[in-house]
């Protein structure tokens, strides 16, 4: 299947001009810039998970960039993945009265409270890259991000295809995302879903490695020495797949071949891995969300009705089209 271009498509949702006044006013009071300088100028918090993988480190880079050129001042926090660490900065955001929060939830659970505090203050707050699991989605703005759901159905799917009308168990071990983040458990549900379809496809290890190519390596080397026989890895991101190749190859097998390794996320030493046949499979997620984000800020601010859930689409790559996708990498 041919690389389908990078598009957002704008998904139907609930138009939200009406949820901007149960924000709570905070131009109520005439008050034009966010950080009450009375300027035009947009302050955004931006309160980003950390710098696990080279997926966040492209998804950084786009927000940082995309502000500057959108002429929105941005007040950028590395949560170094821990929740409590967002959950600080966003209430400092509040307290310098910024006109939008922007986040990068580390896992789904846990924000109702500091979101509340963010609309009684008036702050609009838009989620990126990944969701949370309010049931009061007046709580923020929109969500522009990937279906990673879709993502572990894209990768299940090959892998369906590839064992198609074969005979004999198919071992495969998974290094999931971070234990509770909205890419992990979805991806998991997404592939599982699709794998049921075959009763040889069996999962025989699951362990999370953080996003992260040290875990990705130290969990698979457990793996190599508790399971006599792995056919496949299916690693939530790039990071996790090429850490365990280190380990594939110091156990002395061939990753890509003994082991059929399937990724996700698409950034530029996965994509090569990939072309060099020691990845089988990567389903594209796009960390380049900065300019959307910015347009949505602005039409936040301005009070225009915006989408619920904006939709980032995106491709997925096999060996081949590796190499020719490869020199187009920006990240
Ligand atoms: C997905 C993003 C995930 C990437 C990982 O949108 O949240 O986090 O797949 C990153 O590489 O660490």
């Amino acid at each position: 299947m041919l690389r389908k271009r990078l598009t957002v498509a704008l998904v139907g949702g609930v138009m939200l001009a009406s949820a901007l006044a149960g924000c709570g006013s905070k131009d109520s009071g005439g008050d034009k810039g966010g950080s009450g300088s009375g300027s035009d100028k947009i302050v955004m918090g931006f309160s980003q998970v950390g710098a696990e993988s080279g997926w966040r480190t492209a998804n950084t880079k786009s927000i940082q960039e995309s502000a500057k050129e959108a002429g929105i001042e941005l007040k950028f926090n590395d949560a170094q993945g821990k929740q409590e660490n967002q959950i600080s900065a966003i209430r400092s955001f509040i307290t310098q009265k910024v006109d939008v929060i922007a986040f990068s939830p580390v896992v789904t659970s846990g924000w109702d409270a500091v979101l509340k505090e963010a609309k009684d203050a008036g702050i609009p707050v838009i989620l990126t890259d990944r969701a949370v699991d309010s049931t009061d989605t007046s709580l923020y703005q929109s969500f522009i991000g990937s279906d990673f759901v879709e993502e572990g159905k894209k990768a299940g799917q090959w892998l369906v295809d590839q064992y198609k009308g074969k005979t004999g168990t198919v071992n495969i071990v998974e290094l999931q995302g971070t234990t509770g983040s909205a890419p992990a458990l979805d991806r998991q549900k997404g592939f599982g879903d699709v794998i049921k379809s075959d009763p040889n496809l069996k999962v025989v290890k699951s362990q999370t490695g953080d996003f992260k190519r040290a875990d990705g390596k130290t969990v698979m080397e457990t793996f190599l020495q508790s399971t006599p026989k792995i056919d496949v890895l299916y690693a939530h991101n790039d990071d996790m797949g090429l850490g365990a190749i280190e380990a594939i190859e110091a156990a002395g097998k061939k990753p890509g071949k003994d082991i059929k390794i399937i990724t996700v996320d698409a950034v530029k030493d996965g994509m090569t891995a990939l072309a060099d046949g020691k990845i089988n499979y990567i389903v594209e997620c796009s960390p380049l969300l900065g300019p959307q984000l910015m347009e949505l800020a602005k039409a936040v601010k301005a009070g225009k009705p915006v989408e619920k859930r904006v939709l980032t689409k995106e491709g997925t790559f096999t060996q081949e089209q590796a190499k020719t996708e490869l020199p187009n990498r920006k990240y």
